[in-house]
């Protein structure tokens, strides 16, 4: 038996299917005795540092974890659970954490994008339990803005580089903490937790030891899913946005079934998004929240969520936020939401003050999940000009010039899936996105979706040279060798795809198998 604790507000359910999948029964903490009596502690904090801890305090959490930990009874710590160890956080310097391990969380200053988001290594300074069966050169999940810097060495069980070298794991006899997500590692992670559940006898050094560690290009696996015709939910592609051929929407599978093939075949994120949720109130389009719950207990990489994110009034006058519907698909198993037409017109109403309200949904979200939880879609079109000064946008000068041989363009941003234009570029938007606390970009092109004729690398270029957070490059892939075109040609961390995989005209192992010898790359 398992005991987790989970203080609500994040998604814990992965955690929960991995050690289920494994064979174990997982009981939650409802009181400070749960946490004395247990065999076995998990703790996969998620959200923010403040938040957690205050939440912690309010449940009377703290001193029972304290008692248990000081015990040196078995613990891991996921995450935030790792920065809980520690004297405080700089995500909110006012609130203690639990003071057992001596030092400070702090955040990321490097040029790098921020959060580190992505599949990265290990070096091992420590025998663990937990290496039990490990090479050395595996890779895992990471998605955080702040990392542990403890006073001494002596606790520091791995390390990870990302710019700087920073703390990814802390082991003091039983108590464990890693920074990274066992439970969205694949296969690595699950065996990283069957480690600490078995507990071995003997800690072990992995088999071989790297000295540096590399944060890998990720390729993502976009299921654009709606009801069709006859009423089932399907996995949908459209050219362009146009999702229909012949009149039908095309159907190009089961999201569940897909989702679990790409994971298969090595994706390291799957995203979601209800193409038609701007229409559909999702919290009444249930189909979508048992994809998700019925994903991730097979699917141990990234789920991301988008469609219908925003404020809703249902018939009966009740009134459901933004943060609402994102908590439901937290709570089934998202750990990212994404945000499309609603973050078109929040920025619209920013740029009328260049004041933060604190009320919109980009702002709320983070504020409760984490900056790292909330994605921008966005859906941009290009609009030629002969001449910069022509419109009050942020303009590119092009190498594929117009019809009438403009050499100018802006990325006009739409809503509705496309349906409709708005007066925001898309470099605008990504950059008050960000500002607002959005954790990372996925950028879209409508011109090129569907096309198969490469990413859109002036776009990309644009947009992740004016922001910090890491950007998903969207809509166009063709080829393996488009892949590389985006990774060298722009700075964009991953590269989403969907109609070559679906169709299955380039498998994900292609793609990663020609990646392999140019760019770092899970294999
Ligand atoms: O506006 O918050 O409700 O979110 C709706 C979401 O649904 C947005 O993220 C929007 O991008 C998406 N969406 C809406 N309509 C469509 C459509 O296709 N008619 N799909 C749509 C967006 C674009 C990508 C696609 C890539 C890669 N699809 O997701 O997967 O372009 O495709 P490719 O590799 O085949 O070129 P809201």
């Amino acid at each position: 038996m398992i005991t987790l604790l989970d203080y609500g507000a994040g998604n814990v359910r992965s955690v929960i299917n991995a050690i289920e999948r494994l064979g174990e029964t997982v009981q939650i903490v409802k009181s400070g005795e749960d946490i004395l009596s247990a065999q076995k502690l998990v703790f996969p904090g998620v959200g923010a540092f403040g938040n957690m801890m205050e939440i912690l305090a309010q449940k009377e959490l703290i001193q029972p974890l304290k008692a248990y930990i000081q015990d040196n009874r078995p613990f891991l710590g996921i995450c935030l659970g790792l920065h809980a160890l520690f004297d405080g956080s700089d995500e909110a310097p006012n609130i203690p954490g639990l003071g057992y391990i001596s030092g400070q969380v702090k955040r990321f200053e490097t040029d790098l994008s921020v959060p580190h988001i992505g599949w990265n290594g290990v070096v091992c300074h420590q025998s663990s339990v937990l290496w039990h069966g490990f090479e050395g050169n595996e890779k895992f999940y990471f998605v955080h803005s702040y990392h542990a810097v403890p006073d001494t060495k002596d606790a520091i069980l791995c390390t990870t580089d990302y710019d700087l070298n920073f703390t990814s794991g802390i082991q003091i006899g039983n108590v464990m903490a890693v920074q990274f997500h066992p439970e969205k590692s694949g296969q690595i992670g699950l065996r990283l937790f069957e480690n600490f559940i078995q507990r071995h006898e003997n800690p072990v050094l992995p088999v071989q030891s790297v000295t540096k560690t590399f944060l890998s290009k990720r390729i993502i696996a976009c299921l654009d899913v709606r009801t069709n015709d006859q009423g089932d939910l399907v996995v949908t592609k459209g050219d362009q946005y146009d999702v229909r051929e012949k009149g039908n929407v095309r159907n190009l599978g089961k999201p569940v079934e897909l989702a679990r093939r790409y994971y298969e075949a090595g994706a390291d994120e799957i995203t979601f998004l209800n193409i038609t949720g701007f229409r559909d109130f999702p919290l009444e389009d249930m189909p979508m929240i048992e994809v998700l719950k019925q994903s991730s207990q097979n699917v141990f990489v990234p789920l991301t969520i988008g469609g219908g994110i925003r404020d809703y009034t249902d018939a009966n006058g009740q009134f459901y936020s933004a943060l609402d519907v994102a908590s439901a698909y937290f709570r089934s198993g998202a750990d990212k939401i994404s945000i499309g037409s609603d973050a078109v017109d929040i920025v619209i109403e920013y740029l009328k003050t260049n004041q933060k309200t604190g009320t919109s949904a980009i702002e709320l979200i983070a504020r409760v999940y984490g900056n790292q939880a909330v994605v921008i879609s966005i859906d941009p079109r290009r609009v030629y000009v002969s001449d910069p000064n022509d419109v009050s946008h942020q303009v590119i000068h092009t190498n594929n010039p117009g019809p009438k041989g403009e050499k100018y363009c802006w990325y006009q941003c739409t809503v509705k899936g496309g349906r409709e234009g708005r007066n925001v570029d898309a470099i605008t938007l990504a950059q008050v996105c960000e500002k607002l606390g959005a954790g990372e970009i996925l950028l879209n092109c409508i011109d090129r979706d569907g096309t198969n004729s490469g990413f859109d690398i002036e776009l990309i270029h644009a947009v992740r040279s004016a922001v910090t957070i890491p950007v998903i490059a969207s809509s166009g892939a063709g080829c393996a060798e488009h892949f590389l075109d985006v990774f060298t040609q722009t700075k964009a961390e991953s590269a989403l795809a969907a109609g070559i995989f679906h169709r299955n005209e380039v498998p994900i192992q292609d793609v990663k198998g020609y990646l392999h010898a140019h760019v770092e790359i899970r294999q």
